[in-house]
């Protein structure tokens, strides 16, 4: 039986138009790559650079996916340069038109090589995956290791120091770790709601707060500077307004923050009135100040509120304006929070403003 026609119907239609979206579709995808890690030669374009790493369990991930980039590459340019020989070698020529082309029955050979030689790349790549995965999950903890615990809110982040008797939110603050005597901060990850995903790119991977269950992970940057990052798992309305800011301290700057933040706030008679406002109002069964009657547990503990640079977990600056407005009307910065609008009236929110700027 002759081939001929099925060799006529791969040079034209629907096969070629694939082939060529195909190629399109990779020339894209390289053209994407380039620019990303031309991108990553300036650290100043964004502070949520994955390749920029700047703690331990980031850097050694960001070696694994290198060596993973140019492996892949190199099985790319191996390809494609054989499929371009193909195609150029074996095209169809006239002289040809009344030939039947060489009939090949299987090459042991070659269908060795090609299943030996993957087998072998995915094993090596698999064995570099298993060393990393083992150099970040058992690392050991030393005895400096700052503990912090995460809870995974809709939409905001919980920060408990349980050794340092501290609680705060959205913005968690690390000693920087001198390689010399490291303080690594090792996070255990919870949920009170529905998955979230904890991720600083600069400082380690992304891993899930899943409901019902303790993940972990740790980072050391050498480095002091704000780290950003997102909620990286799909949680609901305003899950791309879950930031994370991560202030890596120099550790005198840490102790200073530690030393107020387990401060009771003062109590100040000149603010009496906003603070009747906030224990009298729904303000208390969702937020906790110490020192007060309010000790909720829904929305983030406000007693150090004015330490933080931003509100409703980065989606505003910290300031009076916003602030004001965020007690009126949370949806007017964040549509869809789980804060209710309060409607206070004007001499009531002018009280509670005064209050809550006590509260450093
Ligand atoms: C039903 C529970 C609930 C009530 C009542 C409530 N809040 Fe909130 N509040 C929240 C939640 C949840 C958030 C976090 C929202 C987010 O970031 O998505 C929040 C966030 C805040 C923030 C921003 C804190 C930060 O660091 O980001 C402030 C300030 C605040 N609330 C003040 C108040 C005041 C003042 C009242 C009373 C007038 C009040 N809240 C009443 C649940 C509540
Ligand atoms: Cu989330």
């Amino acid at each position: 039986m002759s081939r001929r026609p099925e060799i006529k119907c791969s040079k034209s239609g629907p096969l070629a138009f694939a082939l060529s979206a195909r190629l399109s579709a990779l020339a894209l995808l390289f053209w994407c790559a380039s620019a990303t890690l031309a991108g990553a030669a300036d650290p100043q374009l964004s502070s949520t650079n994955i390749f920029a790493p700047a703690s331990t369990p980031a850097k050694t991930i960001f070696g694994l996916s290198v060596f993973v980039l140019v492996v892949t590459g190199l099985i790319f340019v191996v390809v494609v340069t054989l499929l371009a020989y193909a195609v150029v070698k074996f095209r169809a020529r006239e002289a040809d038109a009344a030939r039947e082309p060489a009939q090949v029955y299987g090459s042991t050979q070659i269908e060795l090589a090609w299943t030996v030689i993957p087998v072998l790349i995915v094993a090596v790549l698999f064995l570099a995956t298993a060393r990393v995965i083992h150099a970040i999950q058992d690392a050991p903890k030393p005895a400096a290791a700052v503990d912090v615990t995460v809870i995974g809110h809709q939409f905001w982040w919980e920060f408990r120091y349980p050794k340092l008797g501290i609680v705060t939110a959205n913005e968690m603050h690390i000693p920087a770790s001198d390689p010399a005597h490291p303080t690594p901060t090792f996070l255990k990850l919870l949920s009170a709601d529905t998955d979230h995903s904890f991720w600083v790119p600069e400082l380690a991977g992304k891993t899930d707060l899943i409901p019902n269950r303790v993940n972990e992970m740790w980072m050391d940057p050498p480095r002091p500077g704000i780290y950003l990052g997102q909620c990286a798992q799909y949680c609901g309305t305003q899950h791309a307004k879950m930031l994370l800011r991560v202030s890596v301290d120099r550790p005198a700057d840490f102790d200073a923050w530690v030393h107020a933040q387990q401060q009771t706030p003062v109590r100040d008679e000149n603010v009496a009135a906003g603070r009747r406002v906030f224990e009298t109002t729904a303000c208390m069964n969702c937020h906790t100040i110490s020192g007060t009657a309010a000790n909720g547990r829904f929305g983030p503990d406000l007693g150090h509120l004015m330490s933080r640079a931003t509100i409703a977990s980065g989606a505003a600056a910290n300031n009076t304006r916003n602030l004001r407005l965020w007690i009126q009307n949370p949806d007017a910065i964040k549509p869809g929070s789980l804060m209710p609008a309060m409607k206070l009236s004007d001499p009531d929110l002018d009280a509670l403003m005064a209050y809550l700027e006590t509260l450093r």
